[in-house]
């Protein structure tokens, strides 16, 4: 039922384009991480072709107010600002394979050419518009979407209900889109798509909006007030909408207008829910009427809080990834995100969970199992050691733990669970359920710590044949394990699966999902790992973070 995967299937993963008004946060971040690990995930499954594009949305009244604010020119903030953002992301190891500005001329063009077809098509009217306007958010509201609260000065003043920002009474000529006209189009879309918007809570919000009126939207301002914009092709008082002209990136990085036929609609939108109105029917309804099939997919993420409070540079607690990065690792934090981000709903942040998470999970759950099996004084040879069928026997005497050899029940749950993992894995991402991939990778390292330690390797003997073919096998089978978690974990902690797969010599062109057969020879097949000599050891695989109070305590 999902299109998004199997051979030859082409991918366009998209990120929100993000506002240059600031500098990047965690939340930015995330939206980033998730499409990452899905973009990386699909390239284990086969080699694509895939893209995976991000940005910065740079026009817009937001922008022309922060440099004025800033002292400085629009250009010269979007330039310093969309730098953080490019930074950041390489930093996080976020595979982007296109980063788009839409100061740059390629997304001009796409944006006055896609203006052009609206307007060839007849969808565009000029009107006078009069409404309350909000700049933070861009858009203008009905009455019923604004509220009256006192401002800092305790003087009454209008604010937009679902964000709180300030609106102001405005009234200009615009260019309007006849949005009315595909409000049909748009449900018969969605009731034959059923899953084109996931998590499912998000599709039935999108449906709902879709009962209600839908008015025509206003798709440009006066260029008087409005200078930092792309302008209207053909009338210099007016300036493109800045949501219009941040939709249309999807297009730019297809390469609209002129080689996007093999990209398009293969576009698969991460967005955070603040911005699901833009993606689920504006956009969808202008590409209707340009001639153009809706995206593919549409992902939503919910939000990041600090302390239970929403995060915003207001409130002077919004978190800084880069100190992130630097206290907890990049991948210690990626995964912190990835773990702890649940899309259906808000999560909050405090560091304590990610010192506790990541210490527990990567360093002493996973890293442990590593350093175990890998540990001189157990695997004196630093190999993959040989696995012994007759130790560990397979076929209809499972349960006959005299009869079989060592293995006992649990060991069969085990594998049979390993076994299991990679389609788990595979279908919890293809259902934007990242959280929950990594909690069934967890539960499997637990597992595996507990047949490590159930079997207690390191008091059988070497000089025993008997004794060290079944801790051979014990080691087999552990390290079988690792690889498959090694391979399965690299969308979201790339460098540290990598250092876990080099540790265990599973060389790079090993690490797709091809490579996933679980214990080969517990399944009667060769397996090429045996008797290879592990990699390098290179410490520990992840290393334990301090907890702040232990911190406080020495300094
Ligand atoms: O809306 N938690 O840009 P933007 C999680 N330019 N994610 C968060 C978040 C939080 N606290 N805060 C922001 C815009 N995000 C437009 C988009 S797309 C054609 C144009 C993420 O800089 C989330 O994905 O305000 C949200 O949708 C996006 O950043 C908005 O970033």
């Amino acid at each position: 039922r999902r299109r998004s995967s199997g051979p030859g299937r082409r991918w366009l993963l998209t990120t929100p384009i993000f506002y240059v008004n600031g500098p990047p946060h965690i939340g930015h971040l995330y939206s980033a991480l998730l499409a990452d690990a899905l973009h990386r995930h699909r390239g284990l499954l086969g080699p694509g072709p895939g893209r995976l594009a991000t940005g910065t949305d740079e026009h817009g009244l937001k922008i022309q107010q922060a440099a004025a604010a800033a002292g400085t020119s629009p250009s010269e903030l979007c330039a310093q600002m969309s730098g953080l953002f490019r930074d950041l992301f390489s930093r996080a190891d976020v595979s982007f394979t296109d980063f788009i500005r839409t100061t740059e001329p390629r997304h001009r063009r796409a944006v006055q050419c896609f203006w052009a077809a609206l307007q060839g098509r007849g969808l565009l009217y000029k009107d006078f518009y009069e409404g309350w306007y909000c700049t933070p958010d861009e858009c203008f509201l009905t009455q019923a979407q604004i509220t009256e609260r006192p401002d800092a000065q305790g003087r009454p003043c209008k604010v937009s209900l679902e964000s709180g920002h300030q609106v102001y009474w405005t009234k200009e000529e615009n260019y309007m889109f006849k949005l009315s006209e595909f409000q049909e189009p748009l449900r018969k879309w969605l009731q034959g798509n059923r899953h084109v918007i996931s998590p499912e809570p998000f599709y039935q919000v999108v449906r709902r909006w879709l009962e209600e009126d839908l008015p025509d939207l206003s798709v440009s301002r006066e260029r008087s007030r409005l200078q930092w914009g792309i302008p209207v092709p053909g009338d210099s008082t007016q300036t493109i909408y800045v949501w219009v002209d941040a939709l249309v990136n999807y297009l730019t990085v297809a390469g609209y207008p002129d080689a996007h036929h093999a990209w398009w609609p293969a576009a698969h939108h991460v967005v955070g829910k603040d911005i699901l109105k833009f993606h689920a029917i504006y956009w969808p309804a202008l590409l209707m009427a340009v001639g153009l099939d809706p995206p593919e997919q549409i992902y939503v993420h919910s939000h990041w809080t600090v302390h239970g409070q929403k995060m915003s540079k207001s409130l002077g607690n919004v978190v800084d990834p880069v100190a992130c990065f630097k206290q907890y690792t990049m991948d210690g934090f990626r995964y912190f995100l990835l773990r702890q981000g649940v899309p259906e709903r808000d999560c909050d942040y405090y560091e304590e969970k990610v010192i506790k998470l990541v210490n527990s999970e990567l360093a002493d759950a996973l890293g442990g199992l590593l350093n175990r099996c890998t540990a001189s004084s157990i695997n004196p040879n630093g190999i993959y050691p040989h696995f012994s069928e007759s130790c560990f026997r397979k076929g209809s005497d499972h349960m006959d733990v005299e009869a079989s050899g060592r293995a006992l029940a649990e060991d069969y749950e085990l594998v049979a669970s390993v076994d299991r993992l990679p389609l788990q894995v595979t279908d919890y991402f293809e259902h934007f359920q990242i959280y929950k991939a990594l909690e069934s990778v967890v539960a499997c390292v637990r597992q595996t710590n507990g047949f490590f330690q159930r079997h207690a390797p390191w008091k059988l003997c070497r000089d025993n044949p008997a004794e060290k073919c079944w801790l051979d096998t014990v080691l087999h089978v552990t390290l079988e394990c690792l690889r498959i978690y090694g391979i399965l974990l690299q969308p979201v902690i790339p460098a540290t699966a990598d250092k876990l797969l080099s540790r265990l010599a599973v060389k790079p062109e090993e690490r797709a999902f091809t490579d996933l057969t679980f214990l080969p020879r517990y399944h009667g097949k060769p397996c090429s790992f045996e008797g290879r000599r592990l990699g390098p050891d290179t410490g520990a695989l992840f290393p334990r973070l301090e907890t702040p109070i232990r911190r406080q305590m020495e300094t």
